[in-house]
C-alpha cells in the first residue's frame, strides 16, 4: 500500500488549515475559549498522533535494520554502504552550515539589535535551561559520543529510544544472523513477519490520523507561536528559512539530479507526505517510520538500503539543524559585537557536525546542541533565550529538511546500487 497522492493531499490540507487557524487565533490566544479549543481539540489530536507514531519508532527501527543488514548480506558490503552513507552525511552537513554562515554574514541579521541581549528572555533562559551558571553546556566529547554508541543495556536503550544504540545492537544481530546462516532461517522469518505487521500499523496510523494529527500539531504551534518575536527577529527568521530552502532546492536538487540521476520534482512529490509529518511533529525520530515507508513505496528505495541509511540519518544527519546553528551563532555574535574569526567558524562547523551525531531527532534538540556550539566559540549560550520564542516554527521547517536529506542520500545510494547491478548483468550477458 503506497502513501498515495490522496493521503499526501489530505496531509497538506491539514497543514495549511492548521497554519491558517493557528495564525488567526494567535492574537486572541489569551481568550478562555481559544485556550480550551487549543488544549482539548488541537493539542489533543496532535498529541494522540504523536504518541501513535512514537509508539512504533523503536520496533520499526530495530526490525528494519536487522532485515536491512541481512538484506545487504555481506558485512564487507555493509561496511562500504556505511562508509558511503557517513561520507555523504558529513559532506551535506558541512555544506549546510557553511551556507548558513555565509548567508548570515552577508545579511547581518543581528546588526544594530544588541539591546536584545538585555531582554528578560536571556536571564530567564540562563536560570531555567543553564542552571544559572555561565552556561558551561554539557560538552559531549567526541570519544564519549563514540563510546555511547554501544549499548551496555539493550533494554534500557530501547526503553529510552536511544536510536544510535538501537541501531548498533540491530547491526550486531543482523551480522550474527548472516554468520549463522541457515540456523537462523526461522528468526529471519519472524523478523520478516513482524516487519509486515509493524509497517501495516504505520500505514494505518498515516491513513487515519496523519492529516488530522498534522492539523492539530500545527494549529497549536501557530496559536502559541510568538509572532511578536518574529517582527523583532525578522532578519534572523528570514536568514534561517532562506538557507533551508537554498539547501533543499540546490544541494539536494543537485544530489538527486546529478548523483541519483532522477528528477528532483519526482523526489519531492514522492516524499511530500513524510515532509508533512516532519513539519507537523518537529521530530525526525517520530517521522522515521513514515520516512522509510514513503522512501520505499513512493521512491522505490530498497528495504535493505532504506532500513539502514534513514534511521542512521535521523540520528546523525541534521542538515536543517546545522543551518539554524550556523545562522544563530553569527546572529548572536553580531548582537554581542564580535566578528567571528575563520578559526571560530571552522570550530562552529566541526562542533555542529559532532553535536548532531549523538542526539536523537526530537523537538527542540537543535537548541540544546546550539548551547554547546556557542560555548565552544566563547559566546553566551543564554542568548538562546532571544530566539526561543520563534524556534518552534523554525524547528518544524528544519526537521522537514533533516529527513529530506536522509531520503535524498538513500535514493542516491539505491540508484547507484541498481545501476551497478544492471551494469554487472549487462557485462555478464555479453
Ligand atoms: N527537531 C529536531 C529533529 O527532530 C531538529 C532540531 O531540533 O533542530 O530533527
Amino acid at each position: 500500500m503506497k502513501v498515495g497522492n490522496r493521503l499526501t493531499l489530505y496531509i497538506v490540507i491539514g497543514l495549511v488549515a492548521g497554519i491558517i487557524i493557528g495564525s488567526v487565533l494567535n492574537p486572541i490566544s489569551d481568550q478562555t475559549w481559544v485556550q480550551w479549543l487549543d488544549q482539548y481539540v488541537f493539542n489533543l489530536v496532535g498529541q494522540i498522533f504523536l504518541s501513535l507514531i512514537f509508539m512504533v519508532v523503536v520496533p520499526v527501527v530495530f526490525i528494519s535494520i536487522v532485515l536491512g543488514v541481512v538484506g545487504v548480506g555481506d558485512p564487507k558490503k555493509l561496511g562500504s554502504l556505511g562508509i558511503k552513507t557517513l561520507a555523504f552525511y558529513l559532506a551535506t552537513t558541512a555544506i549546510a552550515i557553511t551556507l548558513a554562515l555565509i548567508i548570515a554574514l552577508v545579511l547581518q541579521p543581528g546588526e544594530g539589535q544588541s539591546e536584545l541581549l538585555n531582554s528578560s528572555e536571556v536571564e530567564e533562559y540562563r536560570e531555567t535551561e543553564l542552571g544559572g551558571d555561565t552556561g558551561e553546556a554539557v560538552e559531549q566529547t567526541f570519544d564519549q559520543t563514540i563510546i555511547n554508541i554501544i549499548p551496555d543495556n539493550v533494554i534500557d536503550a530501547m526503553a529510552t529510544a536511544n536510536m544510535l544504540q538501537i541501531i548498533a545492537f540491530a547491526v550486531f544481530i543482523g551480522i550474527g544472523i548472516i554468520a549463522v546462516g541457515d540456523k537462523a532461517k526461522g528468526l529471519i522469518k519472524i523478523f520478516e513477519e513482524a516487519n509486515e505487521v509493524i509497517m501495516w500499523i504505520v500505514l494505518a496510523i498515516m491513513k487515519y490520523f496523519a492529516a488530522i494529527g498534522a492539523f492539530g500539531l500545527v494549529a497549536t504551534a501557530f496559536i502559541q507561536a510568538g509572532f511578536g518575536a518574529i517582527q523583532q527577529l525578522g532578519m534572523y527568521f528570514v536568514c534561517v528559512l532562506l538557507a533551508l530552502f537554498i539547501h533543499l532546492i540546490f544541494v539536494y536538487g543537485a544530489v538527486i539530479q546529478f548523483l541519483g540521476k532522477r528528477s528532483f520534482i519526482w523526489f519531492i512529490k514522492g516524499f511530500l507526505p513524510a515532509m508533512g509529518v516532519a513539519f507537523s511533529t518537529s521530530s525526525s525520530s517520530a517521522t522515521l517510520p513514515v520516512s522509510m515507508e514513503t522512501a520505499q513505496n513512493n521512491l522505490g528505495v530498497r528495504k535493505s538500503i532504506s532500513s539502514f541509511v534513514q534511521p542512521l540519518g535521523a540520528t546523525i544527519n541534521m542538515d536543517g539543524t546545522a543551518i539554524m546553528q550556523g545562522v544563530a551563532t553569527v546572529f548572536i555574535a553580531q548582537l554581542t559585537g564580535i566578528d567571528l574569526t575563520i578559526m571560530q567558524m571552522i570550530t562552529v562547523v566541526l562542533i555542529a557536525v559532532v553535536a548532531s551525531i549523538g542526539t536523537a531527532g526530537v523537538p527542540g534538540v537543535g537548541l540544546v546542541m546550539l548551547a554547546m556550539v556557542l560555548t565552544a566559540v566563547g559566546l553566551d549560550p543564554a542568548a538562546i533565550g532571544i530566539i526561543l520564542g520563534i524556534d518552534r516554527l523554525l524547528d518544524m521547517t528544519r526537521t522537514a529538511v533533516n529527513i529530506t536529506g536522509d531520503a535524498a542520500i538513500s535514493v542516491v545510494l539505491n540508484e547507484q546500487q541498481v545501476r551497478k547491478e544492471s551494469d554487472g548483468n549487462a557485462r555478464h550477458a555479453e
